[in-house]
């Protein structure tokens, strides 16, 4: 696989100019707090609208939407789990999210997807783990697919663009 299909980057990923943007939400899609509250502050009130109409979202699995005022054309809500000490599956769930978010990537012809650090905040994933998670399961998935094209990881600080860049220098 080419070296280029996957790029990382430091910043805000409401900024990010991909075709879609994935989102680190929670069950109900209505918004929270972290990434969730940025995107949905960025988009505006019509993605909460629309949010709305998706009745929810299973941990582990993703859904889509549009993007509303943000650069990116879509927003892929995925649901990560809580980390309860690594006894409750949360590898494969952390896996299963971002399978799922490449998944509808392919489907919708979308080139280019941008990611944060999945439960690595409120849902207290280890970072290392979760980085190292997110790498793997993405180079399988790239290995196999045309779309999307390209992955970025979007780091949101020095620590965690240190994380990922020793991993992706594997
Ligand atoms: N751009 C990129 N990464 C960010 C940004 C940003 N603007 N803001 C935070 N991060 P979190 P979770 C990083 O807590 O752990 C919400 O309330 C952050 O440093 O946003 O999956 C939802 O509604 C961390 O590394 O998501 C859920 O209830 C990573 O994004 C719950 O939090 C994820 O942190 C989900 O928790």
């Amino acid at each position: 696989m080419k070296k280029e299909r996957i790029e990382l980057v430091k910043g805000d990923i409401t900024t990010i100019d991909a075709d879609a943007i994935v989102n680190a939400a929670n069950n109900s899609l209505l918004g929270g707090g972290g990434v969730d509250g940025a995107i949905h502050n960025a988009a505006g009130p019509d993605l909460l609208v629309e949010c709305r109409t998706l009745e929810g979202c299973e941990t582990g699995k993703s859904k889509i939407t549009g993007g509303y005022s943000l650069k990116a054309k879509y927003i892929i809500h995925t649901v990560g789990p809580v980390w309860y000490g690594g006894h409750r599956d949360e590898n494969s769930l952390l896996a299963s999210c971002y399978r799922t978010s490449l998944d509808l990537a392919k489907e919708y012809n979308i080139k280019t997807i941008a990611f944060p650090g999945i439960s690595t905040g409120a849902y207290r994933f280890p970072k290392n783990l979760a980085a190292q998670i997110a790498v793997n399961e993405t180079k399988k998935f790239l290995a196999e697919n045309k779309y999307p094209e390209k992955v970025i990881f979007v780091a949101f600080s020095g620590e965690d663009y240190q994380s990922y860049r020793k991993i992706l220098d594997q």
